[in-house]
């Protein structure tokens, strides 16, 4: 392939395989990317959320699209599998859309997704003032992104807040099938209810027009066997590597501060060796053969 990653599936293949539903896991930094690459992930969510947090802002767009561009390419360095970045609402207008799809692009990712909220969002789990775009308005930022990245490869993503925002089925479907029309190349159906029943609706008055993907947060106990029954196409753990780390980091903190000291911590934290085996060592222990250096 012309882009040097012989044997990594691209995106739209794995969002667009239609017959069993395809992962993409959460990572938010280089070394979370590189161990969800390591532990056989396909594809990777560059999380707002997660982002917004490891850098220290809420997820209500405190994070400039630039700071996030600049973690989404150092995750691309770390993991050699295709990233779907989460573009929050677009940064602004069609205007801001496009620039920051651009930039994306330029930057390893294989595709955005953009939500139709207003500028600055809120996180989806966050009280009830969500604030949804006009539909023709965000086709605009839709069409604006398709225009501006020339790349087919890269995907673009349609994510539809209406039922978070609290209208019905109706509203969702007219939504998708707009979004659809203006070139998304997938449709992204949001819900934060505890059941998967508002999205499974959704799913059977689509007739899979795009491919469909999810985000069980909230809805994280029902099988894969009913998203495959429902041709979801893809599944989005969206915060859990952010999540797993904050309760390792809570417990080992407090565990230390308890004994103080760290002499049964060990069996419990990464190896040192696992660390330089997801940072590639080896490679640079081969390549001082190859190359001379002042000894
Ligand atoms: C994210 O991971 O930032 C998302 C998913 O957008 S959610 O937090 O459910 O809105
Ligand atoms: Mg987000």
């Amino acid at each position: 392939s012309s882009n040097g990653r012989e044997g990594v599936l691209e995106l739209r293949d794995i969002i667009c395989i239609r017959d069993s539903p395809s992962f993409l896991m959460e990572a938010h930094d280089a070394l979370s990317a590189a161990i969800a690459q390591r532990a056989g992930f396909k594809a990777l969510w560059a999380s707002g959320l997660s982002i917004s947090s490891t850098l220290g802002y809420r997820d209500a767009n405190e994070a400039s699209w630039s700071e996030v561009a600049d973690v989404v390419e150092r995750m691309a360095r770390a993991a050699n599998i295709p990233i779907l970045v989460d573009g929050d609402s677009g940064f602004g207008n069609f205007n801001n859309a496009r620039l920051v799809a651009t930039h994306l692009h330029r930057r390893g990712a294989g595709g955005v997704c953009i939500e139709d909220k207003t500028f600055p969002k809120m996180n989806s789990f966050i009280g009830d003032r969500h604030q949804l775009a006009e539909i023709e308005e965000f086709c605009g930022r839709l069409k604006a992104v398709k225009d501006s990245v020339s790349d087919h490869r890269f995907v673009l993503v349609a994510r539809i807040e209406a039922l978070i925002a609290g209208y019905g089925q109706d509203e969702a479907l007219a939504r998708a099938h707009a979004y659809a029309e203006a070139g998304a190349d997938a449709i992204l159906i949001h819900s934060r209810k505890p059941d998967p029943t508002e999205i499974l609706a959704f799913a059977r008055s689509w007739h899979n027009r795009l491919p469909v993907v999810i985000v069980p947060t909230k809805y994280y106990r029902t099988p894969i066997a009913e998203y495959r029954a429902a041709r979801i196409s893809t599944v989005i753990w969206a915060n859990h590597n952010m999540r797993a780390a904050i309760a390792a980091m809570r417990d080992v903190c407090n565990r230390i501060i308890r004994d103080e000291g760290i002499a049964d911590i060990e069996p419990d934290v990464a190896p040192l060796e696992e660390l330089f085996a997801l940072m590639g060592y080896d490679e640079l222990a081969s390549a001082e053969t190859h190359y001379p250096w002042p000894k």
